[in-house]
């Protein structure tokens, strides 16, 4: 089922792409939680991680190698945290799944 990332990688509604390849889309997250935070968006629709098959391992794989050189394009490159919700309890509000890409404040850890 489609989804508003959806509506996004087909251009229905608008956003601040700040990479674009012909696996993913980044783009500047509506409700930023650091000064820095970018969603990478993979153009297939997999709802959650754990929906994800063997044969999109190399597609994974893309969004981490990505999001760290996203993470150099806009300077967070030395210090940034991704993060994946997968669930409505672990805070994933959009079932299409993404990488979050945070950046630009210090991060604690555990995460809440
Ligand atoms: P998650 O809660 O992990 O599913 O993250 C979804 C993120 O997507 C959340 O941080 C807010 C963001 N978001 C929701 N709708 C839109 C939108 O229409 N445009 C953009 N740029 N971000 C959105």
């Amino acid at each position: 089922m489609t989804t508003i990332f959806g509506k996004v990688i087909r251009r229905e509604i608008p956003a601040d792409i700040v990479y674009e390849d012909e696996l993913c889309l980044a783009i500047r997250d509506v409700n930023p939680q650091a000064p820095v935070h970018v969603l990478l968006i993979p153009k297939q629709e997999i709802a959650r991680l754990v929906d994800a098959k063997p044969e999109d391992q190399a597609l994974l794989g893309h969004l981490m190698l990505t999001a760290g050189k996203v993470a150099q394009q806009l300077g967070i490159g030395d210090a940034f945290r991704l993060a994946i919700n997968n669930g409505a309890e672990a805070g994933q509000s959009v079932f299409h799944v993404h990488v979050h890409l945070l950046g630009g404040r210090p991060f604690r850890w555990p995460p809440g």
